[in-house]
């Protein structure tokens, strides 16, 4: 495999396990505070970049490349609310979806076609945690100081994780 490739690919192996725990540290954090739906809406999310993280370090070694399982980096433990945690994570999103694109940027310049291809997957899945993301934080910012609507809120959450679609193999 590529060398530069298998660099960018390790490097991205990293940020999705680190997503993973970030999102785990918030749904910690939203079950301490009772808000249920949020937390299982947030551990589900952290299983999916646990998910995303598999798929790269599978890709790697299947194409001869050897994946590094990266060390834990403690993320943030306190949040001040909801608003915070969501656009915490958008920003993250954000974050992520650059470093996506400069993969695929290093694809093309390396012509490596089958990553290229691969890394497809994930340029779409950013386009919808990142719609996602920028949906709940219309949400909550139309909800205000409303407690009743932070109720409903946490309560919409929680059917929004039981639908998202986790794939148990791959
Ligand atoms: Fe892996 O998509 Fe978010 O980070």
């Amino acid at each position: 495999m590529n060398k530069r490739v298998e660099k960018a690919l390790n490097e991205q192996i990293e940020k999705e396990a680190f997503s993973s725990q970030f999102y785990l540290a918030m749904a910690s954090w939203a079950e301490t505070q009772g808000l249920n739906g949020t937390a299982k809406f947030l551990y589900t999310h952290s299983d999916e970049e646990r998910f995303h993280m598999l798929k790269l370090v599978k890709f790697v070694n299947e194409r001869g490349g050897k994946s590094i399982i990266p060390g834990l980096k403690k993320p943030a433990d306190s949040f001040k609310g909801v608003e915070h945690v969501f656009q915490l994570l958008l920003d993250h999103e954000l974050s992520v979806t650059q470093s996506i694109n400069e993969l695929v940027d290093i694809c093309l310049q390396e012509k490596d076609y089958t990553t290229h291809n691969f890394i497809q997957w994930y340029v779409s899945e950013q386009l919808e945690e990142e719609a996602l993301a920028r949906t709940i934080i219309d949400k909550i910012k139309l909800i205000g100081n409303d407690k009743g609507g932070l109720y409903l809120f946490d309560r919409d959450l929680e059917n929004a994780a039981i639908q998202i679609d986790k794939p148990a193999t791959f």
